[in-house]
């Protein structure tokens, strides 16, 4: 094995993450959950650097939520349901406006990333049943187009549409997903998107059961 490997996205690492990330009462670990968005970091740095500002950003959604993990009410942020439990009980959600003066709550960073893995399962479900000629640029527009965009301001929409068309090849995906080949890829790919979608769909009842679906 090479000593680079662990610096190197794995789709086995992605899928145990999301998968470790639900316990079996459904509660959704936020260890777990953000070392699933680790591994994409990876993924989006070998994709090439036209990705940059999109893996920067991921990064600093998982500071944040970090951040609030270290606080003196870190305990609270071992759950998605206890965070929200938490920062609902205190005030500490921010329905009205993003405050200015502190960091922005664990409730409407980790709804920036609960928006992007819809992206994420919406594309790699377009990757996986794609014919040999597809075109991921494409694949990674229409997913955006239904997530995500509704959601980013112009100039993001705009820095976006960039950086798909830097999209490498389906082949190169497939690389990426799975040295192994295409047909490994796409039970990956299968498996991947089986663990996103249940963790999605957890945290969207969750969101809605509270009205926290809109949070600025
Ligand atoms: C392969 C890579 C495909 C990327 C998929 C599309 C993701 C677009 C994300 C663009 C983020 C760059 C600019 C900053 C946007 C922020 O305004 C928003 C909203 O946050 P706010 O301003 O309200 O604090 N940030 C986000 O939406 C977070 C997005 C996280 C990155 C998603 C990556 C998708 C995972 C790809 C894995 C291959």
């Amino acid at each position: 094995d090479s000593p680079f490997q662990e610096h190197q996205f794995q789709i086995q690492r992605l899928i145990s993450a999301f998968k470790a990330s639900l316990t079996p009462n459904e509660q959704i670990l936020l260890q777990g959950y953000l070392s699933g968005w680790k591994e994409l970091i990876k993924f989006m740095d070998a994709l090439g650097a036209a990705f940059g500002l999109i893996s920067r950003e991921t990064q600093n959604k998982i500071s944040i939520m970090e951040h609030h993990q270290r606080g003196e009410h870190g305990h609270h942020y071992r759950t998605v349901q206890s965070m929200v439990t938490f920062e609902l009980a205190n005030g500490l959600v921010g329905f009205q406006f993003l405050p200015e003066d502190q960091p922005p709550s664990g409730c409407r960073t980790l709804l920036r990333l609960h928006r992007a893995l819809k992206w994420l399962e919406l594309f790699l479900h377009k990757l996986r049943t794609s014919k040999k000629d597809g075109d991921p640029s494409q694949m990674c527009a229409e997913a955006y187009r239904e997530a995500l965009a509704p959601y980013h301001r112009w100039w993001v929409r705009q820095a976006v549409a960039l950086a798909f068309l830097a999209m490498p090849s389906r082949q190169e995906l497939y690389r990426i997903v799975s040295p192994k080949g295409e047909q490994k890829g796409q039970a990956m790919l299968l498996a991947a998107i089986g663990n996103l979608a249940r963790v999605y769909n957890i945290t969207q009842e969750v969101y809605a059961s509270h009205g926290m679906l809109e949070l600025p």
